[in-house]
């Protein structure tokens, strides 16, 4: 926190020594969340790294063994992987200064609560490539919880539980991201033969309190049965218990288990499936998180590239949760998997005035996951996504491999999801992409303009794009001009749009540039690279100013 402060306050100008001058400087600002500050880092912890070879239970399962299985059919030097493969926090926490030397100030870890002790038996068989397949898989990924007060046995180590974790986390400069999941346990039905865990749900003091028994979920019985009270008699994802979010026991349940973890010091929630469940749920769930950790940061996976559909959840009244970008995310896929293609396709995701979203600056942005294909660029288009990911506005979360372009192009059960390892880790300095990253990422880490400022579109055009952020508030302000070209040629910039005289300085190299009044600016930008102009200055031109001021008046829903 105190770090973060200070680097905060040293990038920032004071505006003036007059106290009476501040009161009346109108407020240019993105957002004021806290969080915003961060990019995030996204682990897969079971496919990280290795750091504790001592809880790997690597014969757990019996006759359904756990630990390491190849999925079979893969094409010669391919491969993916449903068995847990060692990654633990221990392995995550070796790491830290890797994430944060990189520029990353948060890191997002799947979800970490019990998950069964067996590979599944029911569902469909998982073949290479194939989607929406369970059987043979294991909870590896966290997502299949049966005790949501309980740490997986595969993560901690001595010294090294979950509080532990985060702590030490914090002290080297990184908040923790936990994913969450309240819409389903585990895999509750389809299985030859009823497994343990499967379908079932323990409470904090290890009591069964829900129990599919392997039965359809057309086949419940809540009325008589209280084991089966906690699950909807409906199906929802493939094999998955289906919790009942109308159900009070439910919320309670949940609403325990995670503000466990908030208090363990989890910073900020992930929430999985969050549109599988009725907003009325989160809104009591965020309500009750917040009681206790005022303005804790949550954001939500709806899964769905229409931003009418995914924007309801951060209105106030539904709980006030933010959303991962889907929407901007299927352009920016466009954009930068296609040389040639056009960055005017990126404007119109991102909702800058009267969208769908109550602050589309709050939205966590990204480019892939691993509920999808990795992003299938080349080393420049990654290069090119990164330097508009840091620049743009929003929270940018970067899935982990992507900095060296790993298993670019792969979906699930294709080795989307495969280990990484601190082999990997060692050499990623040697990738052109981490490199860029890592530059483009610590120069957003200390320019408050780039992480929470008002962004102005100047140009979007072909390879071209330019736009301004701007951060005022109080003493505090800060106007950045950001100049990107993703062509193969150096791009000329002549910028004029709503241009403030002053002295311009490069951030990234370069001589300043001296505008004049009424004057513009021009620069060159390599081929598939990024320059940002600084002016450490409040506001005056009058274009500009009445640009920021409609921008802030219509920044959120029109209606909200
Ligand atoms: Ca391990
Ligand atoms: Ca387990
Ligand atoms: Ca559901």
């Amino acid at each position: 926190m105190t770090r973060r402060t200070v680097l905060l306050a040293g990038a920032l100008m004071l505006a003036c020594s007059c106290a009476q001058a501040a009161s009346t400087t109108p407020e240019y600002v993105g957002t004021d969340a806290p969080f915003a500050s961060n990019a995030i880092y996204f682990v897969m912890t079971d496919r990280f790294v290795n750091g504790d070879p001592s809880n790997d239970q690597r014969h757990q399962g019996g006759a359904h063994p756990t630990f390491d299985i190849p999925v079979s059919g893969a094409p010669k030097g391919e491969s993916d992987n449903i068995g847990y493969l060692g990654g633990d926090f221990k392995g995550v926490l070796d790491n830290a200064d890797y994430i944060r030397d990189m520029g990353f100030g948060a890191v997002w870890i799947t979800p970490i609560v019990d998950n069964p002790d067996e590979a599944f038996t029911g569902g469909d068989p998982v073949s290479w490539g194939s989607k929406f397949t369970d059987r043979g898989k294991t909870g590896f990924h966290g997502y299949w919880g049966v005790n949501f007060y309980k740490l997986d046995e595969h993560l901690p180590s001595k010294g090294l539980d979950f509080a532990q974790f985060t702590a030490k986390m914090r002290a080297q400069g990184l908040r923790t991201v936990l994913d969450i999941v309240a819409n389903h346990g585990s895999p509750a039905f389809t299985m030859p033969k009823a497994q343990p865990m499967f379908g079932q749900i323990y409470d904090k003091a290890g009591k069964l309190i829900a129990d599919e028994q392997n039965l359809p979920p057309y086949q419940l019985d809540p009325a008589r049965n209280p084991l089966h009270r906690f699950y909807h008699a409906y199906d929802d994802l493939v094999q998955l218990s289906n919790n009942d979010d109308q159900n009070p026991a439910v919320l309670d349940y949940f609403v325990g288990a995670y503000m466990q973890w908030a208090d363990a010091g989890a910073d900020a929630f992930r929430i999985d499936t969050i549109s599988h469940m009725s907003t009325t749920f989160w809104k009591q769930f965020a309500a009750r998180i917040r009681a206790k950790h005022p303005g804790f940061f949550m954001f939500g996976e709806a899964f769905d590239y229409s931003p009418d559909n995914i924007g309801q959840y951060t209105w106030p009244q539904n709980g006030g949760i933010s959303v991962l970008d889907f929407p901007l995310r299927g352009r920016i896929a466009d954009v930068f998997e296609h040389p040639g293609s056009d960055y005017a396709k990126l404007l119109d995701r991102l909702y800058l005035t009267d969208g769908p979203y109550a602050n589309p600056y709050e939205l966590v942005t990204f480019y892939d996951n691993h509920d999808m294909a990795r992003l299938n660029a080349t080393d420049h288009g990654f290069i090119d996504a990164n330097n508009w990911l840091f620049t743009a506005r929003g929270i940018p979360a970067i899935y982990y491999g992507s900095e060296t372009g790993f298993e670019r192009g792969k979906a699930e059960h294709e080795g989307n999801r495969n280990y990484y390892g601190q082999q990997r880790i060692d050499a990623a300095s040697n990738s052109p992409i981490y490199r860029q990253l890592k530059r483009i990422a610590l120069l957003r880490e200390k320019t408050p303009a780039l992480q929470r400022g008002l962004m102005l579109p100047i140009r979007f055009a072909g390879d071209q794009a330019a736009f301004y952020r701007v951060y005022q508030q109080g003493d505090a302000h800060q106007i950045a001009l950001v100049l990107l070209n993703k062509g193969d040629t150096t791009a000329q910039f002549d910028v004029g749009d709503h241009l403030q005289a002053g002295r311009w300085k490069p951030v990234l190299g370069g001589a300043a540039i001296n505008v004049a009044e009424g004057g513009s600016l021009h620069a060159s930008v390599a081929a598939h690279d990024v320059q940002v102009y600084l002016l450490d200055a409040a506001v005056k031109q009058a274009g500009l100013t009445a640009e920021l001021t409609r921008l802030m008046e219509e920044r959120g829903h029109p209606e909200r």
